[in-house]
């Protein structure tokens, strides 16, 4: 092959530019082939490259609101269908039934009798009993509701004497400690009881709680529940009944 002859382009560095001589026109066609293909390649690479990150893009965009939607909606249906998981997810241990079922021999602070009442107090949940009229023996065997939400929990109980024409008179309080039925409920929890009757733990009465007698807490058919009967304190004399009931996610 001689010299002039050759299939590559000889560069004219003697003008200084960029440009090719080209021995024929053969040569320049072909150089202007590859020239195009080399475009052609590097445009299909910016829209590969374009789809790529374009299609990806969508594709996560679609499928995190797709998610969102999704946990949204089950997490509505089962906001509605479930309330002990509601309370659950809304950090509840449970729910709190407290039954006040009478009082004895409470004081007296009018002229022969009193109007009582019972406030209880769990936390910052307050409810009341309604009032029994010129009675030192009531019996309201009302059931009060509270959320409980921390397992150390002290439920706080206020009797008053309901006056119209002065502020009411205090006729005693007293306090239970509800971590006993708090753990009852999770050992009724390991040992799955789920039915009959059975005794899970007993709390005898010191002077660091108002218990006037031993109380048993039981599961009765799944529910975990405790009867106790309270010494009214700052008063002469008078005690409570009340069943508390703690209602978790697993009944
Ligand atoms: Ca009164």
């Amino acid at each position: 092959m001689k010299l002039g002859s050759s299939q590559q382009p000889v560069a004219a560095g003697d003008r200084g530019c960029s440009t090719v001589d080209y021995k024929s026109d053969a040569d320049r066609e072909t150089a202007h082939n590859n020239s195009q293909s080399q475009i052609s390649t590097s445009s299909a690479f910016v829209l590969i490259f374009t789809n790529e990150y374009t299609v990806p893009r969508f594709f996560v965009e679609f499928s995190l609101v797709s998610v969102v939607r999704f946990s949204f909606s089950f997490a509505a249906l089962l906001w509605y269908l479930k309330p002990s998981l509601r309370r659950y997810i809304m950090g509840e241990l449970g729910q709190l039934k407290v039954v006040v079922v009478q009082g004895k021999r409470l004081v007296i602070r009018d002229f022969k009798s009193s109007d009582p009442y019972v406030v209880v107090k769990l936390g910052n949940q307050t409810a009341k009993t309604k009032v029994i009229n010129c009675c030192l023996n009531p019996v309201w065997n009302e059931e009060l509701n509270f959320s409980l939400t921390e397992s150390g929990g002290i439920l706080n109980l206020e009797v008053f004497d309901k006056d119209l024409l002065k502020t009411d008179d205090k006729m005693g309080n007293a306090q239970l400690d509800l971590r006993p039925i708090v753990s009852a409920t999770r050992l009724r929890d390991i040992l799955r009881v789920s039915s009959g009757e059975t005794t899970l733990r007993k709390v005898a009465p010191n002077r660091e709680n108002c218990l006037v007698r031993e109380s048993s807490i039981n599961c009765v058919n799944g529910v975990v529940m405790q009867n106790v009967w309270l010494r009214l304190g700052g008063v002469e004399s008078g005690e409570l009944e009340l069943t508390i009931k703690l209602i978790t996610p697993s009944n």
